[in-house]
């Protein structure tokens, strides 16, 4: 539990100092006003920098977070199942595509944001260091995590910076079927034999808090909220990202006789808030820094990966290399 005071860093907002006044209140006005800031626009070196932080964590969750669901692929319940994981997996790496895309427009290059994934200097979502013991825990990281990601995701995708909007936009349309594919997944269990039905409430009881810790720390403890809210990098705060997923989905999760595991979760008819048990947030500190349970497997095959493509990312780069034949 945390005790009060700030878990992480204190935000470094006066970096701003060193900025010319009237060309950030230009910048600033023209956020006000819905404009979208593209590459060679004037921005801040902070709004550069935190920009660069958030689509470069985002673009490691996506490429991290197809790994704990890769490995059902051959263990999926008939080819039906296998096809659409396979495609499921295939379009959340080609998001983190898009999102390192993104992120190379800020002036950073793939190979640092690579290099600095697997020497353990950048984070990535917590909730992809958890295995998923049981095919349940699959289903529920499609549906659930998916929905998540599709509640912060709509939000962002109407923000400010031109290239990450674009490319939320687009990778909101897809993350849609996965959510509908999840949902169906979860139905077929929660409908199916009572030991599928166990199955999936464990998976729910196992996932449960990383899901909460999922939308980050509460707004009293996150260090970037204030600056990113104001320069609608988000558009929606941890919080209010936090109440919307539980608004949404714990309904539907109740619908179909599952159960949370939290005796304190209820909507508060007068403030229409929802009340949870607060999650354990030592616990996701530890995580998010490097201690989680898959934490080292993940960067490990991320680093496997890295090593064996070396070969093909030669050759790309230096035409007249030894790897490329030459065509008659
Ligand atoms: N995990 O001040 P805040 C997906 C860190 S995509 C790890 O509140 P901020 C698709 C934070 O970085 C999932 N670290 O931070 C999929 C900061 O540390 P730093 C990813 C976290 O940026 C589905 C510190 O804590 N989505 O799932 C987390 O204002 C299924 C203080 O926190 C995105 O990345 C966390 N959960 O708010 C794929 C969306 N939360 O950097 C496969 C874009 C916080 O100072 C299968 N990102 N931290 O060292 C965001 O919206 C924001 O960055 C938040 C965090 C909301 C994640």
């Amino acid at each position: 539990m945390y005790g009060g005071g700030n878990l992480f860093e204190t935000p470094k907002l006066d970096e701003l100092r060193n900025e010319d006044p009237i060309k950030l209140k230009e910048f600033e006005d023209r956020i006000e006003r819905g404009e979208k800031i593209e590459p060679n626009d004037w921005m801040p070196a902070l709004y550069r920098k935190q920009l660069i932080r958030m689509i470069e964590q985002h673009a490691h969750s996506e490429i991290i977070g197809a790994l704990p669901e890769g490995t059902w692929i051959t263990r999926a319940p008939g080819f039906k199942r296998k096809m659409s994981l396979m495609a499921k997996v295939q379009d959340e790496v080609g998001h983190a595509q898009l999102l390192y895309s993104a992120a190379e427009t800020l002036g950073k290059s793939r190979e640092q944001m690579i290099d600095d994934l697997i020497s353990g200097k950048s984070k990535y979502s917590n909730i992809f260091n958890y295995p998923t013991f049981t095919w349940a825990d699959c289903c529920f990281i499609s549906w659930l995590v998916d929905a998540g990601a599709i509640v912060n995701q709509t939000a962002n995708a109407r923000g400010s910076y031109g290239p990450y909007c674009r490319a939320l936009d687009r990778i909101c349309a897809e993350e849609s079927f996965h959510l509908k594919y999840g949902h169906h997944c979860v139905i077929h269990l929660a409908t199916g034999t009572p030991k599928q039905r166990k199955m999936m409430q464990e998976a729910i009881d196992r996932w449960w808090e990383p899901l909460m810790h999922f939308f980050g720390p509460p707004d009293k403890l996150s260090v970037h909220t204030e600056t990113l809210v104001k320069w609608k990098v988000k558009m929606a705060t941890n919080d209010e990202n936090r109440q919307q997923f539980l608004d949404m989905y714990v309904p539907k999760i109740w619908e179909l006789g599952l159960t949370i595991p939290d005796p304190n979760l209820k909507k508060n008819a007068e403030t229409g808030l929802w009340e949870y048990t607060e999650p354990d947030w030592a616990e996701f500190k530890r995580v998010i820094n490097g201690d989680g349970p898959c934490n080292k497997e993940r960067l490990a095959v991320r680093r496997v990966a890295e090593e064996r493509g070396e070969w093909v990312r030669q050759a790309m780069l230096a035409p007249q290399s030894k790897y490329v034949v030459p065509l008659a």
